[in-house]
């Protein structure tokens, strides 16, 4: 398919990678209604891009069922096979059994959360650890900064939230933040909106891409009206691809120390092999995430991320327990105490 690169291009396939079939049209996946789905195929020819398709089949011999954002070949409108999901946003099953895949093939989860009334830290976090779990980068948007009291200071509270996230203040309203967010969503790139419903995530997507895809207004105590209830890929302009997604529920996020066990699961298990039980693995011997690392068995930037979660629960405890508090105040008065009696000395 090497005249067709133009429209891969366009659909989001990254920049010089190699599409990997041979057989049948490569295409993707825009939204799926139960058993048909919308698909972007890539047109042959230099000039000519993709075409849409509608009511497109998926074979009996699936082993996935695709979702937005999936890879696909397909043979007239039936899709023939789902390639290898590279990263995937996905979330306890509401049924209770396994995971339910939201999307699939992300480069950036844009975590977005509303500041008109105060900024909900529970909801910043678990969004952001589900965010990581995905494979691709979280950016956390605070959205409505046009009728937020404090940005600067809301920014701030978000990024210690948060650690190693990059926090971008937003308005659908007055376009702040609009330029950034397209900085990250260039050609080439697939993004998505994770949030609770309601939070202006179909207005940013309004914004970014030229769109006019419905919005409705939050009841009076701030609930969302579940107003998108499809998943779809869309264009930014000018950019890559973006999936905008219905509003999540709180519920289906489970509590953040199991979803961090459940998200980590493989750090958990490598450090049941550490040498130490207490092992914080930094510079412990007989480290086996460490260990895992340098041998490539675990990606680095999943171990960034669980220190960075680490050092976030670690705030948020010391913060909520009186005894962990006032041995950190214990600890700080001893330590000035020192540094008072060697001036003194
Ligand atoms: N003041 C202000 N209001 C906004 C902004 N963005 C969205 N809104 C309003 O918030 C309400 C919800 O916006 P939507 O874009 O529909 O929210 P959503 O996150 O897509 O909601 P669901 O589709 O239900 O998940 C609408 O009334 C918007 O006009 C903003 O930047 N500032
Ligand atoms: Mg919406
Ligand atoms: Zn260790």
């Amino acid at each position: 398919m090497p005249d067709g690169t133009r429209g891969l291009a366009m659909l989001g396939w990254p920049d010089g990678a190699v599409w990997p079939r041979d057989e049948h049209v490569p295409a993707r996946i825009a939204a799926v209604h139960g058993s048909l789905a919308e698909a972007c195929a890539v047109a042959p020819g230099e000039t000519a891009g993709w075409v849409r398709h509608t009511g497109v089949k998926l074979a009996g011999t699936l082993d996935v069922t695709p979702v937005a954002g999936d890879w696909i070949t397909m043979r007239g409108v039936e899709v023939m096979e789902v390639l290898p999901r590279r990263t995937a946003l996905s979330r306890p099953s509401p049924g209770g059994r396994g995971r339910q895949v939201l999307a699939a093939n992300l480069d950036t989860v844009v975590v977005t959360v509303p500041v008109d009334r105060g900024l909900n830290q529970k909801m910043a976090e678990r969004l952001t650890v589900m965010a990581w779990d995905s494979g691709a980068v979280p950016v956390l948007a605070l959205t409505k900064c046009d009728a937020c009291r404090d940005v600067p200071e809301t920014v701030e509270q978000a990024a210690s939230l948060v650690p190693g996230v990059e926090v971008v203040a937003t308005s659908a309203v007055t376009g702040e933040g609009v330029a950034r967010l397209r900085e990250l969503m260039g050609p080439g790139t697939t993004s998505t909106l994770l949030g609770a419903s309601g939070v202006g995530k179909t207005s940013l997507l309004n914004v970014l891409g030229g769109h006019r895809e419905r919005v409705a207004a939050v009841r009076r105590d701030g609930e969302g009206r579940h107003t998108t209830t499809t998943r779809r890929l869309h264009f930014v302009t000018g950019g890559g691809v973006l999936i905008d997604l219905p509003g999540i529920r709180a519920l289906t996020l489970s509590a953040r120390q199991e979803a961090i066990t459940d998200v980590f699961a493989e750090i958990a298990e490598l450090a049941g092999e550490c040498r130490f039980a207490n092992c914080g693995h930094e510079h412990e011997p007989g480290c086996a995430v460490r260990q895992a690392v340098e041998t490539g068995q675990l990606p680095r930037r999943r171990l960034d991320a669980w220190d960075a979660i680490q050092r976030q629960l670690a705030h948020e405890e010391r913060k909520h327990d009186p005894i962990a508090r006032a041995a950190e105040k214990a600890k700080w008065k001893a330590v000035s105490k020192g540094i008072r009696r060697r001036q003194r000395g």
